[in-house]
């Protein structure tokens, strides 16, 4: 292999790990790398934030499934990204991170533009690497993508010293990835698949708990093909939106503490519960997890071991990866249809309260979720912001697919939002994206919608106006006896915003035009932001 430099060894890697978009924000410490990505065949998209850069890559591996890259500089560039890392390692959602550093002769001088990388990400990503020489790079490389994509997924950090990046090496890439202390695949043993099948053939009220899991290891199709032949409900996390078709006679919904009263009730009642690719966070199990699925047998199926017993005391714990596990355990299952249980639970099963669309002739935020569904026929990939919006468009909107639900669930970051959605648009421009944003969250990272505008990204923005830090007023409202602080929001005028960005925007405030103005975005093969002006006292 003939001698290049640090940064040009580390571009041919990402080629050679088949990364195909880099999203990133240049500086100092990384000019020499983005010298090499001007020559190199990725896509490059430049955010107007690393936060901005980070929730794209994340947006677009949700979307797509596959590993996306940014490249940010030291010092700034790299703090900037301590959000966008945290939410993507919560919920499980593979990336490499490459930042620049200092010159290894200057780590620890407080030199120009230089952090703690490896401190200050280890809390947030999945992994770090700090590379030491040119030498190191490619390896490095084969193996941050090695751990981002086996066992649970998430995001790895490598930090590349600026005299590293322009040392010449002849490295080569690896063959193959070889890590000491990294062992992630598992699979059950003979003996957990015989006691699965058994716990499942004689369980009389069984339920089925699907997480974000279900959604990594591609296991909708067997989550669907054991409910149904084996009459089991399912039911979702926020995680697990989309795993499973809530159109189904099956589907429970939502759990937990934003969730349907029918799932929570079917989980208080069942005697096995199949949770398959949860984490047992306290929105799914309240405050008590003791008490979380008192009179089951919870068997757990994770890919990571250390997830098992670590919230949820359980019957079963399985480390495996779901969708192996259920295609080995299908043939062992007998048919059954429960039909006791689903009347039992069918009678728990409570109509949505019918919400108006207007109150005092103000447009309820809840029918722009519907007139989004009717509009697209349900036929749209939906990016949330985190608030009220986030829940209305959990429960309203009727989830049909995997990947077509992207919300951060774990760290609920506002600002995820809008460059979420950018990336599912650039990882999926065959289908429509709508982003429901509330009118705080949009302020957070209104900056990318530069990038949906310069891209020609085929996204409706829609806000939901509120004039309020909407969920966090509804807490005041009910814990602090309607004291209202520091929720009050004046906002840009949206519609000039996105002018100014260069894309349309309109304002709905009639609720006779919301169902028009909703209709002509999301057909638009352009970028619109819509305002809605909605009632500041709905509840979520
Ligand atoms: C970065 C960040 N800061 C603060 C919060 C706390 N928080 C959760 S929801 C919320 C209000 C969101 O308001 P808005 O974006 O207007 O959406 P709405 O609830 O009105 O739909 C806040 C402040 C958060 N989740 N993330």
């Amino acid at each position: 292999m003939k001698r290049r430099s640090g940064s040009k060894a580390l571009v041919e890697a990402l080629e050679r790990v088949g990364a195909d978009i880099v999203f990133g924000y240049p500086g100092g410490n990384v000019v020499d790398i983005f010298d090499e990505l001007s020559r190199s065949p990725f896509r490059f998209v430049l955010g107007r934030h690393e936060q901005g850069c980070v929730h794209m890559a994340d947006g677009y591996a949700r979307a797509s499934g596959r590993p996306a890259v940014v490249v940010v500089t030291s010092g700034p560039g790299l703090t900037n990204t301590i959000t966008g890392l945290g939410a993507a390692n919560m919920d499980g959602v593979p990336m490499v991170l490459v930042c620049g550093q200092v010159p290894l002769y200057q780590i620890g001088t407080d030199a120009f533009q230089e952090a703690d990388t490896t401190g200050l990400t280890r809390a947030v990503s999945k992994h770090n690497f700090l590379v030491h020489s040119a030498d190191e790079i490619p390896e490095t490389v084969a193996q941050a993508f090695y751990i981002a994509t086996h066992g649970k997924p998430g995001p790895v950090v490598i930090d590349v010293p600026r005299d590293c990046q322009q040392a010449l090496t002849s490295a080569e890439y690896p063959e193959r990835v070889v890590l000491r202390a990294y062992h992630p695949e598992v699979s059950a043993t003979a003996s957990q698949v015989g006691r699965l099948a058994k716990l499942v053939n004689e369980a009389k009220r069984p339920v089925i708990l699907a997480g974000g899991g279900v959604i990594a290891s591609g296991a909708s199709d067997d989550v669907a093909a054991l409910a149904h032949k084996a009459g089991i409900p399912v039911a979702t996390t926020l995680m697990g939106i989309g795993s499973f078709d809530e159109n189904d006679p099956l589907s429970l919904g939502l759990v937990g503490l934003h969730g349907e009263f029918a799932a929570n009730a079917a989980i208080a009642e069942a005697d096995l519960l199949l949770a398959l690719g949860v984490r047992f966070n306290d929105r799914v199990t309240g405050r008590s997890p003791a008490k979380f699925a008192h009179r089951a047998k919870i068997v757990h199926v994770d890919c990571d071991p250390a997830s098992i017993n670590k919230n949820v005391s359980v019957y079963l714990g399985i480390a495996a990866d779901v969708k192996e596990l259920l295609m080995t355990v299908d043939s062992r299952i007998r048919p059954a249809n429960h039909s006791a249980w689903l009347a039992d639970i069918g009678a728990r099963r409570r109509p949505r309260t019918e919400v108006a669309p207007l109150h005092r002739g103000v447009i309820m935020p809840q029918a722009v979720v519907e007139s989004v569904y009717a509009a697209t026929k349900g036929n749209a990939i939906v990016v949330t912001d985190v608030g009220q919006h986030q829940l209305w468009a959990a429960k309203l909107f009727k989830h049909t697919r995997p990947r077509h639900f992207i919300t951060s669930g774990g760290m609920g970051a506002m600002g995820f939002g809008i460059p979420a959605a950018i990336g599912a648009a650039l990882a999926r421009p065959d289908c429509r994206v709508v982003a429901f944003l509330g009118d705080g969250g949009a302020q957070m990272t209104a900056e990318e919608l530069m990038v949906a505008a310069e891209l020609k990204l085929p996204v409706t923005f829609v806000v939901f106006s509120n004039g309020s830090l909407g969920l966090v007023r509804q807490m005041q409202r009910h814990m602090c006896g309607g004291n209202y602080f520091a929720t009050d929001l004046r906002s840009p005028d949206f519609v000039k915003l996105a002018a100014a960005y260069g894309m349309r925007g309109v304002r709905v405030s009639d609720g006779a035009k919301l169902d028009a103005a909703l209709a002509r975005a999301t057909r638009s093969r352009q970028p619109t932001l819509v305002e809605v002006v909605v009632d500041r006292e709905a509840e979520a």
